[in-house]
């Protein structure tokens, strides 16, 4: 741990190894230092939250991953595919409710066209222009490309045509392909994913990136899946930032019962902290984490929130037991007695207001 401390306050970029040395190491404290003080030197005392709302316009999907709740097949009781008009209330909602975000994922429906998509885009957009659409994983596009008969480049051009801001991170899970194929065998590829976002920073699009831990990876899994992170953001610098979003047990086929600790909770996210030394900002996602351990993570490397988001369905379909929607008043408040300054941001990290500014 010494001579990790030293390479840390040397600017030294950490090794594979180096970040495996951590997550076996027990001393969290020490991690949560170091980590605190790499994120102050390119954050300051900000925390970064957004007022935003998740639509999920369908949890129809082909895919059926190992650890999703959130899904159903065709047909199936629970199973939902929103109408434009039920697209456009929740945007009404979120404008009404000064969102900057509209946050846009859902399930591989087997046959809505892309053009369902751009009109959903567009429509919002021409309501509300003021709103980002961040929407749609690697993993969509890649079944949007397949659906249309064409590739990812061509989908993601007419999709920021119609106004797609930026992407999401989901859909990453475990990049490393051994465990992928254990948790989502029907899944793209860790690569397939790795090629699209590539795909989107070449065309200029920002994108998140996550992942899914607390299942059946190992800690040389979750080092690999942030090396491959890193390395193509050395490549494309198009990441904004790193979300790992802890597993919710319930319901899913892998796993069973499988709860994140608080301890491993604050580790993944102060080691990606000090591994992604190339990333600005580390997302603790309050829905996953659950308030306490988020308010907490603000000691140990994370400088974002995430936002309000107002109706969330795929972690409390998996049992979350976090609420669904955060006010803008509670999420300023828990910053502030973390001792650190609120600050709203847009997607793309713009600053809005808060009462941190
Ligand atoms: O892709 C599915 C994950 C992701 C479970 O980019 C699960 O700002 C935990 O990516 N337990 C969707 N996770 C959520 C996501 C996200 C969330 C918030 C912000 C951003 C962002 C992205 O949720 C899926 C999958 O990786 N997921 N089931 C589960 N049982
Ligand atoms: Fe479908 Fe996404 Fe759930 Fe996998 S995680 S089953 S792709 S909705």
């Amino acid at each position: 741990m010494r001579d990790i401390v030293k390479k840390v306050e040397r600017g030294e970029r950490l090794t594979p190894e180096d970040a495996l040395k951590l997550f076996e190491s027990g001393d969290l404290l020490t991690l949560g230092e170091l980590a605190s003080k790499v994120n102050e030197a390119k954050n300051g005392d900000r925390v970064y939250y957004n007022v935003n709302r998740h639509i999920n316009p369908t949890n129809i999907c082909v895919n059926r991953c190992k650890f999703c709740a959130f899904s159903r097949s065709e047909g199936e009781e629970g199973a939902y595919l929103y109408t434009l008009e039920e697209v456009m209330e929740r945007a009404a909602q979120a404008s009404a409710q000064g969102a900057t975000e509209l946050h846009l994922v859902g399930g591989l429906h087997p046959t809505l066209s892309l053009d369902w998509y751009l009109e959903a885009i567009k429509k919002i957009k021409a309501s509300y222009p003021k709103i980002h659409v961040k929407g749609f994983t690697a993993v969509e596009i890649d079944h949007f490309a397949k659906l249309s008969d064409t590739d990812v480049k061509d989908v993601l051009k007419k999709l920021m045509a119609a106004g797609l801001g930026s992407m999401p991170g989901g859909g990453a899970e475990i990049l490393a392909e051994e465990n992928r194929a254990k948790i989502c065998p029907e899944k793209i590829s860790g690569a397939r994913w790795l090629e699209i976002m590539e795909v989107a920073h070449s065309l200029g699009l920002k994108t998140n990136s996550t992942m899914l831990y607390g299942h059946v990876e190992s800690y040389a899994d979750r080092v690999e899946h942030m090396r491959l992170l890193r390395e193509l953001q050395d490549r494309t610098g198009g990441f904004q930032v790193f979300i790992p979003l802890a597993f919710q047990p319930t319901g899913s086929e892998i796993a069973k019962g499988a709860q994140t600790t608080g301890f491993d909770d604050l580790k993944v996210l102060s080691i990606a902290r000090l591994f992604l030394d190339n990333f600005d900002h580390i997302k603790g996602y309050w829905v996953m984490l659950g308030e306490k351990i988020a308010q907490l993570s603000l000691a140990f490397g994370v400088d974002d929130l995430d936002g309000t988001v107002v109706e969330e369905k795929i972690a409390h379909d998996a049992g979350a037991t976090s609420r669904a929607s955060m006010s803008r008043e509670r999420i300023e408040a828990m910053i502030i007695e973390a001792g650190k300054t609120p600050v709203e941001r847009d997607s793309l990290y713009n600053v809005v207001g808060g009462s941190g500014i």
